[in-house]
């Protein structure tokens, strides 16, 4: 019977408007009059996570008394974006929460607005572990997700003169409402030193691990609520801090100040995300950060297992670990040592659980992204964990060579260590023979992955390698960022949807419907108007809400080609010059990105591309009809922002570049059209949606490289092509650069000498492609038709289909259901 409401747990507007008040007297100590944003937004905070953490502590029950098998998600990143909108969803309350602060006569979304999200990842791979979270928890999966609680995530980018700039980021200044610290739950992580092998009392030979150093990590526990369920799992981050008691008891007698110093230096382990493209400068401290989460993680999951009172060797049946590229792949490595040296297992008992245990995914074929330690630093890290690995190493070549007798080089290349000076730990064998299923990302990446970077595992091991095409979670990317659309689909097709996102494709039935195109337009329409107003108060730029929104948002890399993207603008400017009558469509162009901090090519690209802004903005031939803007700091708030407002997608990379992208399918999945090459997901999306209603261009993977090997002369296009050759010209004459001709000289000459990522072969493909977008867009049903019919069939780009599939596939893990 509905009693009267507590004011920690009750859901309606009048208990939310209490607990509100009362969290900004008691936890901020202020009074309505006198309160900041910061004041206001903490409040509410803390009143919905007084709501989560109830269905937190019953979910642990259910978990407890249930005994499942749990999926534990390793990764050095995770992005989640702002948690306190999503939460408001996830709880159901977001009407009622605006009901109660209206009666305050507060703005829910000024409240929102104030969040700094937590930016603990680069880009893709982290975004998609926040997006697995949220799945999980939403399909009432037990799982953990395990990272770094980095003090400094990823850089804030400020744009000065065109370049970019890095400032730090300052996510905890204010403190963070989500998170709850868990002193008790913390562990020792060593390091460095030698090992002893001695033979103990009942005559087993036994390891000892002399270590160098001693940290320790403390729990910081973040509550991950899924959509409407009760269950609310958990994302646990680890922070490095000194195991205090090693330093100030017996080894530093009356040196407190010394003592005092070493335990800072602790600290630095988990003080700043890796930016990456950072490969080589301080691998150090990127080792140990690697390792320090694996270890704790590790530990826990140990400690946790104990409370079942079930054998060791049954470890494996308990959880499911997923290793998120290579990075978290030590465990391999520190399970065996936890199992062997820790705990007295076999080695054979311990490699069964182990194997069982992990499971890798990869999300590169980049040979130079594929993660090796160079061996001596491995060495002087990790002494024991080496010897752990020449054993594994040992063991599997063993059993290579009677399956191969005659083929030492294929043994070579199997091997775990890469033995031709300087010598290397790879990364991705140890994981490849320590877990029991290899993945990509994408079906075309699975593909590749087998027949390039990982062929002679899939020669011996074929059945391991799966494909797993990645998801994002509609939540996040449809109902809170497009509300809008999202009401528009709910009074078309019900409310199942959002947690069933094939249901989509009733959607097709409407999409010649005018009244409904009319309305899709509109709902287009507000969401184009709020991007352009977001960028006229943040950077003064005018942007036209009725142009084409023409979009390309993710990291700069040279191989993601936002430089394509630049002569397709350039083109479009000499034209508009040359007939600035011509009767063309008007387009605004948006770049968003960060480039790494070490990565020069993308730095010059980020300022071509606002140099470019700067000529075509001012140019009074343009006529409004060509806009170039650069959204600064991108990141998962601003992204939310931009994926609605886009009617056209930018998927443009290099054919068999990019493993899977996950910004594809944001846009899509928010009615922009793409126009993409045959890389990554663009392949499946293109088949889902219809190749009526995807604009393709460029050579496929296999084309790009026979092109290459056929002895690729961009300069003979560069001549061939009036066009190009005329937009090329433009940027090396300095016409961008107030006539320095130095000063895009670096760009120019490697797209004429080498061109490593084919901007020149795609060229022609893609300006013509985009005449046809252009061509398309003039007839706004027509367009509106594409647009309807993609959202209708990306469904299947759910990340609750791609969980689902880990689930069954790989984990073998069902749901456990949290009684309301
Ligand atoms: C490596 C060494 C040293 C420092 C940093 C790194 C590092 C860090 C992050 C290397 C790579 C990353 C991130 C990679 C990433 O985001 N990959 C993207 O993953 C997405 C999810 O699967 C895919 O959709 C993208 O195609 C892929 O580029």
């Amino acid at each position: 019977p509905p009693g009267p409401e507590h004011t920690r747990t009750g859901l309606s507007a009048e208990t939310l408007r209490q607990a509100f008040l009362d969290n900004l007297f008691y936890i901020q100590g202020r009074f309505p009059e006198i309160a900041t944003d910061d004041d206001r937004y903490q409040a509410l905070s803390y009143t919905v996570r007084d709501r989560l953490l109830h269905r937190w502590v019953r979910t642990i029950q259910a978990y407890k008394e249930r005994d499942p098998r749990t999926v534990c998600y390793l990764s050095a990143e995770y992005l989640p974006g702002p948690h306190l909108a999503n939460n408001l969803l996830s709880l159901g309350i977001v009407d009622a929460t605006r009901e109660a602060l209206r009666g305050l006569g507060l703005d829910l979304d000024a409240i929102l607005d104030h969040e700094e999200e937590p930016g603990l990842g680069n880009g893709g791979l982290g975004r998609l572990a926040a997006c697995f979270m949220d799945s999980l928890a939403t399909l009432e999966i037990p799982a953990i997700g395990y990272g770094i609680r980095y003090e400094y995530g990823i850089f804030d980018q400020k744009i000065q003169d065109g370049w970019q700039v890095e400032t730090s980021d300052t996510w905890l200044h204010y403190g963070n409402p989500w998170e709850v610290r868990r002193p008790g739950i913390c562990y020792d992580v060593r390091i460095g030193g030698r090992t002893e092998h001695v033979t103990d009392e009942h005559g087993r030979l036994r390891v000892h691990w002399r270590h160098a150093d001693l940290f320790r990590g403390v729990a910081y526990d973040t509550p991950v609520a899924g959509y409407g369920v009760e269950t609310v799992n958990l994302l646990r981050l680890w922070r490095a801090e000194a195991a205090e008691d090693f330093d100030f008891t017996v080894f530093n007698q009356g040196d407190y100040v010394g003592a005092v110093m070493r335990k800072v230096r602790s600290e630095t382990i988990s003080k700043v995300l890796y930016p990456n493209d950072e490969a080589d400068s301080g691998k150090r401290l990127r080792l140990l950060q690697q390792y320090f989460f694996v270890s704790c993680s590790l530990q826990d999951m140990l400690r946790i297992f104990a409370t079942t009172g079930r054998p060791l060797a049954e470890f494996h049946a308990k959880f499911a670990a997923q290793l998120n590229d290579t990075h978290p792949t030590i465990a391999v490595a520190e399970l065996m040592r936890l199992l062997v040296d820790e705990h007295g297992l076999d080695w054979d008992e311990a490699w069964q659980a182990t194997r069982h245990t992990f499971a890798y995914t990869n999300h590169t074929l980049l040979p130079e992204a594929l993660e090796k330690w160079p061996l001596p630093l491995f060495a002087d890290v990790l002494p024991r964990h080496l010897e752990i690995v020449y054993e594994i190493n040992r063991r599997f070549l063993d059993d290579m060579r009677l399956r191969y007798p005659d083929d030492p080089a294929r043994i070579a290349r199997l091997s775990i260590i890469d033995e031709t000076p300087p010598k290397y730990v790879r990364m991705a064998h140890l994981a490849s023979v320590g877990g029991h299923a290899i993945n990509g990302v994408a079906a075309l990446h699975t593909r590749l992955l087998g027949t390039t970077v990982l062929k002679d595992f899939h020669d011996i091991w074929p059945d391991k390698f799966q494909n797993k095409t990645n998801g994002v979670t509609p939540r996040r990317f449809l109902m809170l960022a497009n509300p809008g659309l999202a009401d528009l689909l709910t009074e078309a097709l019900g409310d199942g949807w959002t947690r069933d996102l094939e249901r989509l494709r009733g959607l097709e039935g409407l999409a010649d419907d005018p009244a409904f195109q009319d309305r899709w337009r509109q709902a287009k329409l507000i969401r184009k108007a709020a991007l352009a107003e977001r960028l006229r108060a943040g950077q003064g730029n005018a942007i036209d809400p009725a142009s084409l929104f023409d979009i390309q948002a993710k990291r700069i890399h040279e191989y993601k080609r936002q430089h394509l993207n630049l002569l397709h603008v350039v083109t479009l400017y000499n034209r508009l010059k040359h007939a600035p009558d011509a009767d063309v469509p008007a387009r605004t162009v948006l770049f968003g990105g960060k480039a790494a901090p070490g990565y020069a090519m993308a730095k010059l690209i980020i300022k071509l591309i606002n140099a470019v802004a700067e000529v075509v903005n001012r140019d009074p031939d343009m006529r409004d009809r060509l806009k170039v803007v650069f959204v600064p700091d991108y990141n998962v708030k601003v992204a939310q922002s931009v994926y609605p407002a886009a009617d056209l997608s930018e998927q443009i990379s290099t054919a068999g570049m990019e493993a899977s992208g996950t910004g594809n399918m944001k846009f899509s999945l928010n009615g922009a059209l793409t126009i993409g090459t045959l890389d990554g997901a663009n392949v499946e999306i293109r088949e889902a949606v219809g190749p009526d209603n995807f604009f393709l261009f460029g050579l496929d993977a296999d084309e790009a490289v026979r092109t290459r090997a056929a002895g690729y002369r961009p300069y003979a296009l560069y001549e061939r092509d009036p066009e190009l050759r005329a937009a090329v010209d433009l940027i090396a004459g300095g016409h961008f650069a107030h006539g320095d001709a130095g000063l895009f000289r670096p760009l120019v000459d490697h797209l004429l000498g080498r061109d490593d990522y084919l901007l020149l072969a795609d060229y022609r493909a893609y300006v013509d492609c985009q005449d046809r977008v252009a061509d398309a867009w003039r007839d706004p049903a027509r367009w509106t038709r594409m647009a309807i019919l993609n959202v209708a069939r990306m469904g299947r780009f759910s990340s609750d289909r791609a969980i689902a599939e880990y689930c069954r596939d790989i984990w073998n893990v069902a749901p456990a259901r949290v009684d309301g």
